[in-house]
């Protein structure tokens, strides 16, 4: 596990200064990175707290962003978790700096992020309630782990796809989880995992445990091995109970982090990664209750749905949205129960929120 680094200092104590969060930063595409700079991992974005642990020291520092960003990336969310950035270091005040506790009061030294390096990928959706507004959740995983529970609450069909369709778009692998199995009756197990094959069929891995009951969860760990895996689900499915099983009792940074920035209350907003072994990490994300699709437009979502892939060059219009027209060759394969109607119903519903 990687060393604790963390070092309370009167010095450092120092460095505690008001900043606004709200302060303006110029973008820029590109530009000369300062050979000062060191670089760091995003681990945690709790609150307006980006905490950045450096590669080379492990040392954790407490970011802002400058004034000005060298950034590849979109402008939405210019800093997330999974982000490789550059931070200078803030130099030491004297002793007797004023700061403001209630501003920055997590006692970690203050560094200013000056770049993003590009993301490899990431997971995003759309600001619930904003709708053209693109939130990034989290960039440069592996995998995403989609957490929902066979039964209270039950797995949302809705949801799934549309998290197929952003796991794509994002470039992320995916991959199910579905809890709380215990309390499924053994006569229904089966029934509950039919209707996953068809996600088997899109490549997709589904995984049956009980957190609770601790089934089959060496499965989760096997599988999460040697890769950075989003964790992801509705609340009440036992995303946090998971966290808490595959950490067990290791050391973890951002606990520490959590405890400092909002004295262990819980924050719905805050995104964390957990080591689990040096080349194992687990990207802990707030609960969602609706996922909104971003970055596709209406007519290329068919493209998402692959079981389409055989039928849509057979629809008498080559421009068929596969909803209404007649001669639909997937319609048809609907009727024929060669596309599965739960995924079909998803890409109606998705289609119709989509511009
Ligand atoms: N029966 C059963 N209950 C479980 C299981 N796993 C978790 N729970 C319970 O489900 C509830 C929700 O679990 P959490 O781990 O808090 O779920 P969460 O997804 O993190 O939810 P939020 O914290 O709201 O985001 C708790 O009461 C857990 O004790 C399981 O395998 N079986
Ligand atoms: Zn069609």
């Amino acid at each position: 596990m990687k060393k604790f680094t963390y070092k309370n200092s009167a010095k450092q104590q120092a460095v505690r200064k008001s900043r606004s969060s709200a302060k303006r930063t110029l973008i820029k595409p590109q530009g000369k990175i300062s050979a000062a700079a060191i670089k760091g991992l995003v681990i945690a974005s709790i609150a307006k707290f980006n905490i950045v642990r450096a590669i080379d020291s492990n040392t954790i520092y407490e970011c802002y962003l400058g004034g000005t960003l060298i950034t590849p990336n979109k402008k939405s969310s210019l800093v997330v978790v999974g982000d490789i950035v550059h931070i200078i270091i803030d130099e030491y005040q004297n002793e007797s700096t004023t700061y403001d506790e209630t501003i920055s009061a997590t006692g970690y030294i203050t560094g200013t992020i000056i770049a993003v390096e590009e993301r490899k990928n990431s997971l995003a959706r759309i600001v619930p309630g904003k709708s053209t507004r693109e939130h990034v959740i989290t960039a440069n995983a592996d995998y995403l782990l989609l957490i929902m529970a066979a039964f209270q609450p039950q797995y949302n069909r809705r949801l799934i796809d549309r998290f197929v369709v952003s796991a794509e778009l994002g470039g992320l692998k995916m991959a199910m989880c579905i809890n709380k199995m215990d309390l499924v009756h053994r006569d229904d197990t089966d029934i509950v995992k039919e209707d996953f094959e068809v996600y088997a069929n899109l490549g997709i891995e589904t995984f049956f445990v009980s957190v609770e009951k601790e089934k089959n969860l060496e499965s989760i760990n096997e599988f999460l091995k040697g890769n950075r895996t989003i964790l992801s689900g509705p609340s009440g499915s036992g995303k946090s109970s998971l966290i808490n099983y595959l950490i067990g009792d290791t050391i973890q940074e951002v606990n520490e982090i959590s405890q400092r920035t909002n004295k262990g209350q819980h924050t719905t907003s805050s995104v964390r990664m957990f080591d689990l072994d040096d080349n194992t990490q687990i990207v802990d994300t707030p609960g969602i209750r609706e996922f909104a699709i971003s970055g596709l437009e209406k007519d290329d979502l068919a493209l998402y749905f692959h079981e389409f892939d055989p039928y849509f060059p057979k629809c008498k219009y080559p421009q068929c949205s596969h909803i209404h027209e007649p001669k639909c060759a997937v319609i048809e394969a609907v009727e024929e129960g060669d596309i599965d109607i739960e995924r079909y119903q998803s890409y109606i519903n998705l289609y119709e929120t989509l511009e």
